[in-house]
């Protein structure tokens, strides 16, 4: 059946050129079965517009249709971390060719090198921009150097799997969310043999880079690489160069004044504030829950601190206050049942509380238990593994101390299962898989009834996370994407290696920048041992977005003041906003962005 989709008032329109036509005038007109069809294979009319949106360039790189590597040159800023001297004794190499200092945009690099072979690899959980940061490198790169794409993650580089990419085959991903053009996994690459396999795989296919597009932990691991392949690796005595981009919805990555958000992190606090809103629109049209909204984002609170700017709701934990103030877990409950007792005498039996994911972890007394558990389970490991379920919690109960013992008792099932539960490759909790939420329901409930048993209490759970890692890219992150996919293929045109790309100045067009990852490196206790660690950033209390929800979050528990944000605009005055938590904390003039 053969419709046609287009009545007759919409085609004048398209001839007349109206404002914000759906087509522009000349484009082929579809039938509904066409289209329905096309979407089949991501060509939505959404999907395929957005593919249409240009891709703005940083005014260093020159235009934005032929955009130019560049060069870079030491800026003067030199990095350190307290342990420092231990990092020089690890990476001597890469210290003594980088000097730790931040290198800048020095000149266009009118020559760059030819034949250069790069590969490019997606490094834990999925953030949207990746694949434009696969497009900014191959656009910087050009015709004469050959990019490959690394199948999935570390894992394929390990394996050996990687793929050429051409303009071609990426062209279906520009301005396209999540990683699926290459996929992504969680494997830290540490062991000898893993090394080996790594060397091995540059060999075979004679790489000169590799980019490593991660989180802190992924970062750390390319800092690693670096210094493992900066010469010796192919049979000519060269070394791979590695490069790192900053990514992760978390926003845990940040370097002061030089990195002010990794991408990813805009499009999910946008997807979850358009989905919180919502559901304080519900609160005050049903009159009678309250809602306990769990936020991913594994540790720090940047991302509950981000949606309760943009929403407005009555409680947010924010995980850094709770460890700062020293809270213990019953005085966090006793904060929010007070909030539900006093709206509720007010007439108010609703509201919303916003959850950050990695609560658990930073209340004082859960966070040394965990702390525990940690190094137990990695001491422990095969003789735990061995144990059926019901004998594991006796066993790490008589090796733990007996306050901890006795708090891990004292905590639900399914709190206690997932605690147990096995960590990732660099030694995380899997803090998602953990119900928290559910845990503050049950508490809240009885502390309520405790304080005045006539205040109806009615709640039900969230957890957003999945829902927004892989949206299609904001066109704040759909921009600072690309951009950093240029910077990182200049540094490796320009022979740099051990360094992550970063852009500063995102009210002024936007200004590459490159960070020493050596610079960055502390040394951190997981699983039992010393290791170094690229330390997440956390929210801080003396930050001017902290300080500000601070200031207004009183008022929002007192009474409904919220605001719904509405989905993520793509076209039209509301697309250039940047996240509020950066835009208060660089000081902007303004939520609009400029890059390019
Ligand atoms: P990255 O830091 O690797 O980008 O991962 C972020 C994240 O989305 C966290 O917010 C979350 O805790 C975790 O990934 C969940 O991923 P997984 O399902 O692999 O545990």
């Amino acid at each position: 059946m053969r419709e046609k989709y287009l009545p007759a008032a919409r085609e004048s329109r398209i001839k007349s050129g109206g404002r914000l036509p759906l087509f522009q005038p000349g484009d082929i007109v579809k039938t509904l079965s066409e289209q329905l069809l096309e979407m089949e294979s991501h060509r939505s009319i959404f999907e395929s517009e957005l593919r249409r949106l240009p891709l703005p360039v940083c005014p260093v790189f020159g235009s934005a249709g032929s955009p130019a590597p560049i060069r870079f040159a030491g800026s003067g800023e030199i990095l350190k971390t307290p342990d420092n001297a231990i990092v020089a004794r690890s990476f001597p190499l890469s210290i003594e060719a980088s000097g730790n200092a931040v290198l800048a945009f020095s000149a266009s690099n009118a020559n760059p090198p030819k034949g250069k072979r790069v590969a490019v690899l997606f490094s834990g959980g999925p953030a949207a921009g990746g694949h434009n940061v696969v497009a900014g490198i191959r656009r910087a790169l050009g015709p004469e150097n050959t990019l490959f794409g690394v199948t999935p993650g570390p894992k394929g580089l390990i394996k050996g799997n990687l793929f050429e990419i051409t303009d071609e085959t990426l062209r279906m991903y520009i301005n396209t969310g999540g990683f699926d053009f290459l996929g992504t996994d969680r494997t830290k690459i540490k062991t000898d043999e893993q090394f080996r396999q790594v060397k091995e795989c540059c060999v075979r296919h004679n790489l000169d880079a590799i980019v490593v597009v991660g989180g802190d932990d992924s970062n750390t691991n390319a800092a690693v690489l670096a210094e493992t392949l900066f010469r010796d690796v192919k049979p000519d005595g060269s070394g791979v160069q590695v490069i790192g981009v900053p990514k992760t919805i978390d926003g845990d990555l940040q370097v002061d004044g030089l990195l002010p958000i990794s991408f990813g992190f805009d499009t999910a606090t946008k997807i979850y504030s358009e989905m919180v809103g919502n559901i304080l629109q519900d609160t005050r049209s049903s009159l009678k829950y309250w809602h306990f909204i769990k936020l991913m984002g594994r540790s720090a609170s940047h991302v509950t601190l981000e949606v309760a700017l943009q929403t407005k709701p009555a409680v947010a934990l924010i995980s850094e206050e709770i460890a700062e103030k020293k809270q213990s877990f019953s005085s966090i409950i006793d904060q929010i049942a007070r909030a539900v007792v006093a709206r509720s005498r007010k007439g108010i039996n609703h509201g919303v509380v916003l959850v950050p994911e990695g609560l658990i972890e930073f209340i004082p007394e859960i966070h040394y238990l965990i702390v525990e558990l940690n190094d137990v389970l990695a001491h422990n490991d095969k003789e735990f593994s061995r144990l059926h379920d019901s004998a594991r919690l006796i066993f790490i109960q008589n090796k733990l101390s007996s306050e901890n013992a006795a708090l891990l008792a004292s905590l639900p099932d399914y709190i206690v299962n997932q605690l147990l539960t096995e960590r990732d490759s660099h030694g995380n909790l899997q803090v998602s898989l953990i119900p928290t939420e559910q845990l503050l329901i049950d508490m809240t409930a009885r502390y309520v009834r405790e304080i005045d048993a006539s205040i109806p209490f009615s709640a039900q759970s969230h957890f957003f996370g999945y829902e927004g890692r892989c949206g299609a890219p904001t066109r704040f992150d759909a921009a600072y994407t690309y951009n950093l996919g240029l910077t990182a293929a200049s540094l490796v045109l320009d022979g740099r290696t051990g360094y992550m790309a970063s852009l500063t100045g995102l009210g002024d067009g936007g200004h590459p920048v490159a960070i020493p990852l050596t610079g960055l490196l502390h040394i951190e206790r997981r699983q039992g041992q010393d290791e170094f660690v690229i330390r997440k950033a956390l929210v801080r209390m003396n930050s001017p977005s902290m300080r500000y929800f601070v200031s207004r979050r009183d008022d929002w528990a007192d009474d409904d003041h919220f605001s719904s944000p509405g989905p993520r605009q793509m076209w039209g005055p509301a697309a250039h906003q940047q996240p509020i938590t950066v835009a208060l904390n660089s000081n902007a003039g303004s939520l609009e962005f400029k890059i390019g």
